[in-house]
């Protein structure tokens, strides 16, 4: 994917696992979510209950399978041997994780993002070969519980100011009734866990964030 494709399919990036779904089948979610419209997906298997070994492995090729069904790039969080063995179109890393650069080194076809809080870590970034940045928490959150301070949509702002044009994300608390400010502060996109799978109806919810975020 070219820069302007990874631009696009940033609008409404769903990250989730099976934690984050109240026991509701995660295959069903992702497929509600992709009927309401999202355009990237990342499997970010984490948290209290998390699946691990082949069981995750197992819901990682369902939810790879119903993506590329769909045209849906499949990223997944962190974990380098499981986006190998799915398959994966790109991998997301934070700044606890492995260096980017190594990470880009190993993984030379693979989408790479990462986690930036400030334009000192974005510049860092994309020395080291980030195709997107995500920026985070912009609201507080209670799906990630080790999230940083809230900075809200103004440190975006600031990286742009300090001329970041890697495509970037906004994270953390977003819905509906904040994704413009996020969007107007310069993220390409926005991405959203809870949003999404807490709704009652993922698809809903899912295309009114879209219609609120273009
Ligand atoms: N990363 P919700 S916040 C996975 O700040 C993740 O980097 C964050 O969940 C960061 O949309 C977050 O439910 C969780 O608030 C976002």
């Amino acid at each position: 994917m070219n820069e302007q494709q990874i631009r696009q399919a940033l609008r409404l990036y769903l990250v989730m696992g099976s934690p984050n779904c109240g026991g509701a089948d995660p295959v069903r979610v992702l497929e509600a979510a992709i009927a309401g419209g999202i355009t990237m997906f990342q499997f970010r298997e984490k948290g209290a209950g998390a699946l691990q070994g082949q069981a995750r492995l197992a819901l990682g090729a369902r939810l790879r399978r119903l993506c590329a069904q769909h045209g849906i790039p499949f990223i997944v969080d962190d974990d380098e041997r499981l986006a190998l063995e799915l398959a994966a179109d790109g991998i997301h890393i934070g700044q606890e994780d492995a260096p980017a650069a190594a990470v880009r080194e190993r993984l030379p076809q693979m989408i790479v993002g990462v986690s930036a809080h400030d334009p000192a870590e974005a510049s860092a970034a994309m020395a080291a070969g980030a195709d997107y940045l995500g920026v985070g928490p912009q609201y507080a959150t209670r799906t990630k519980l080790d999230a940083r301070e809230v900075r809200g949509p103004a440190m975006i702002a600031r990286m742009r100011e300090a001329g970041i044009r890697l495509p970037l994300v906004g994270i953390g608390g977003i819905d509906a009734g904040n994704c413009g400010a996020v969007i107007r502060a310069g993220a390409d996109g926005v991405a959203v866990v809870s949003a999404i799978t807490e709704a009652r109806s993922p698809q809903e919810a899912a295309a009114r964030l879209l219609g609120a975020c273009l």
